[in-house]
């Protein structure tokens, strides 16, 4: 699909809140894709795309994924708009024409992260969080400027809101949410202690 199919793809899935803010994906992932290095493109396509099954009722959504054979954990099972990752992934592949295994990753993971991201991975995983239509979150200046200067200490700092946010909450805390931020917060450690060694 052209981007311009990809536009009314998206849109009669997405209410029109949802629909701005994957255009606000889509930008954003691409300026950082302009200072990280990724190829821009492919940025674009993954941010517009990410939030595309978001909309869908959280019954359908569990429905569907067992419908498409995807694998559901338990916390997904308990928490369904979880999936909206992965069947977003799916629906790229299968109704968008997308290829590229990287793009469907970054899609599915972009609301737990995962350890190890790609760049394009983390690039998606930043944008949907700091985009310029989301209301403002703690410390959103701050991971903005991070978003552009220090990626690694940027993805840390969303998961640990993240988290934080998630424990005042109450609910289930994804396992893979957990082990992303025990990995980065290793990741990042060993990374200061280089730095002051
Ligand atoms: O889809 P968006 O709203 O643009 O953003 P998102 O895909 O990051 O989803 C955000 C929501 O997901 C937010 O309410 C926090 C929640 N979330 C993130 N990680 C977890 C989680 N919810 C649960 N229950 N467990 C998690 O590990
Ligand atoms: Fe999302
Ligand atoms: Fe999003």
């Amino acid at each position: 699909m052209e981007r311009e199919e990809m536009l009314i793809y998206i849109k009669k899935k997405l209410t029109p809140k949802r629909y701005v803010h994957s255009i606000g994906v889509e930008y954003t992932a691409a300026t950082m894709a302009f200072v990280h290095g990724e190829d821009v493109q492919r940025a674009r396509i993954a941010g517009l795309l990410h939030d595309c099954a978001k909309c869908i009722p959280v019954e359908e959504k569990l429905k569907k994924a067992e419908k498409f054979g995807l694998p559901v954990s338990d916390c997904e099972r308990q928490n369904p708009d979880l999936l909206h990752g992965k069947l977003g992934a799916y629906y790229a592949a299968n109704k968008c024409g997308v290829s590229d295994e990287e793009i469907l990753s970054a899609i599915t993971f972009h609301t737990t992260g995962k350890p190890e991201m790609t760049l394009l991975e983390k690039i998606i995983f930043v944008a949907d969080y700091i985009e310029p239509n989301r209301r403002m979150i703690r410390e959103l200046p701050e991971i903005r400027k991070e978003a552009y200067t220090d990626l690694d200490r940027c993805v840390l700092h969303i998961l640990r809101n993240t988290l934080e946010y998630l424990d005042e909450k109450d609910t289930v805390i994804d396992d893979l949410t957990q082990k992303t931020y025990d990995y980065y917060m290793r990741h990042f450690q060993a990374g200061e202690d280089m730095k002051h060694a």
